[in-house]
């Protein structure tokens, strides 16, 4: 034995501060967690069913059929349905928000106010609460995350998309995504993700996206650390945004004798759980397992704190599309297009499009050429039908004449 050890001061006793995460665990496990979800896009793009095949259960029923047979909606309704998931003892209680009747109205023009607006007024409701003396248990609504369903037209998003996606992302983790995927051919698909990118890119729309740790870049390359794992399914999910989403409530069987989740066709399944298919399970990944608590901890730090300030600093909310209430982006935004593949993509889309105007005006000088043709001939067939005119009233005149002679 060396003399330093022999000197060395005795170790004191574990205090059992290592116990502290134990503790927290069962704190967390016996007090569940609130997750709100908020669902909006056009009417029949899929909203419920994607909740039934999130959950695994009808949580609601699809009325989309009943209501194309109904007048269209004035207004956009907030529907609001509560569910409590358990696994391994842990109880999740879960809010789906559901928006029926967003964008079915001729004029669409702030049909996003009723969304905005559904989204403070729970900010507002948690901020009045934590004012009270007593404030134990708190009535919380707040959306933690917004999916906005896209509609599959494989061309771009619309004005009303752009509008509403900017709002909605100053104020919640705003998650787009494509619906009913299976319509498109995975070209169009493709193309389809791409263009929505360059333009919430182009907007400067904050979608909300997994933490890339810059730090744990260089490791994530190696391999070497344990947290490049999850740097690196950090990098899929958004490599894969907006994600491509199919649901289904039935189950089919794949072949192989196992009963899958899936929508069918003559010419075969569309599996919801096959990443070649879709990007159903990447999306269940991000909302309830890798990141439900960054979802809920950027609501209650960034998009909460935020409504906080400007209250507290005497913003007012009048609604009705008050500038004065919009949000700042706090953070910037994390980009989508760290990946070089995009440049390439961005260049291709760029030929695309400068393709396509040419396209369009070449078409549209054609048109140009052909009216001003038509307006010749019309003119030709004018003239010449005066010309019978002119004639036809000669004949009467020399008739009349005649006719006097007579008498
Ligand atoms: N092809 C295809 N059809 C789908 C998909 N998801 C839902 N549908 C069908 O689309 C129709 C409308 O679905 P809903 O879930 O009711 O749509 P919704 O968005 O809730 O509609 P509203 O409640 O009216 O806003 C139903 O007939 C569904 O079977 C999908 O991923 N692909
Ligand atoms: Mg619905």
């Amino acid at each position: 034995m060396s003399a330093a050890t022999a000197t060395a001061a005795p170790v004191p006793p574990p205090v059992g501060i290592s116990n502290l995460p134990n503790q927290r665990y069962k704190i967390v496990n016996e007090e569940g967690g609130t997750f709100t979800v908020m669902l909006c896009g056009e009417s029949g793009l899929g909203k419920t069913t994607f909740i039934n095949t999130l959950f695994q259960t009808v949580l609601k029923r699809a009325d989309g059929q009943q209501h194309r047979q109904e007048p269209i909606r004035k207004t956009v309704e907030i529907d609001i349905t509560r569910a409590l998931l358990e696994e391994k003892h842990f109880e999740l209680r879960v809010n789906v928000i559901d928006t029926p009747g967003f964008g079915d109205n001729v004029n669409n023009n702030k049909a996003w106010q009723p969304l905005v607006d559904f989204i403070d007024d729970q900010h507002d409701s948690y901020m009045r609460q934590e004012q009270q003396p007593y404030r134990t248990k708190k009535f919380d609504l707040r959306v933690h995350a917004v999916l906005y369903f896209i509609r599959p037209t494989g061309h771009g998003l619309k004005p009303i998309d752009i509008e509403t996606m900017k709002r909605l992302s100053t104020r919640a983790n705003l998650i787009p995504v494509i619906a009913k995927a299976d319509t498109l051919t995975v070209q169009e698909l493709q193309q389809f993700k791409s263009r929505i990118r360059q333009v919430i890119e182009a907007q400067e729309i904050r979608i909300f996206t997994p933490p890339l740790d810059a730090d744990s870049k260089e490791d994530a390359k190696s391999g070497s650390n344990p947290a490049s794992a999850a740097v690196e399914h950090a990098r899929q999910l958004i490599e894969a945004m907006p994600f491509a989403i199919v649901g289904s409530e039935k189950k089919f069987d794949n072949g192989q004798g196992t009963q899958v989740v899936a929508r069918k066709y003559p010419w075969g399944l569309v599996e919801i759980e096959n990443d070649s298919h879709c990007d159903f399970r990447k999306l269940r990944a991000l909302l309830l397992r890798t990141y439900l608590l960054d979802l809920i901890s950027t609501t209650q730090e960034m998009h909460y704190e935020t409504y906080r300030r400007l209250r507290l600093e005497g913003h007012e909310n009048t609604g009705e599309g008050n500038e004065d209430f919009t949000l700042p982006a706090i953070a910037p935004a994390r980009k989508l297009s760290h990946n070089p593949r995009y440049k390439e993509e961005e260049n291709a889309l760029k030929k695309y499009f400068t393709d396509q105007v040419k396209a369009e005006e070449q078409r549209f000088r054609q048109w140009e050429q052909n009216i001003v043709n038509e307006r010749i001939r019309l003119n030709g067939d004018l003239e010449e039908i005066q010309g019978k005119v002119k004639k036809l009233e000669e004949q009467v005149k020399s008739l009349q004449v005649k006719k006097s002679h007579l008498k």
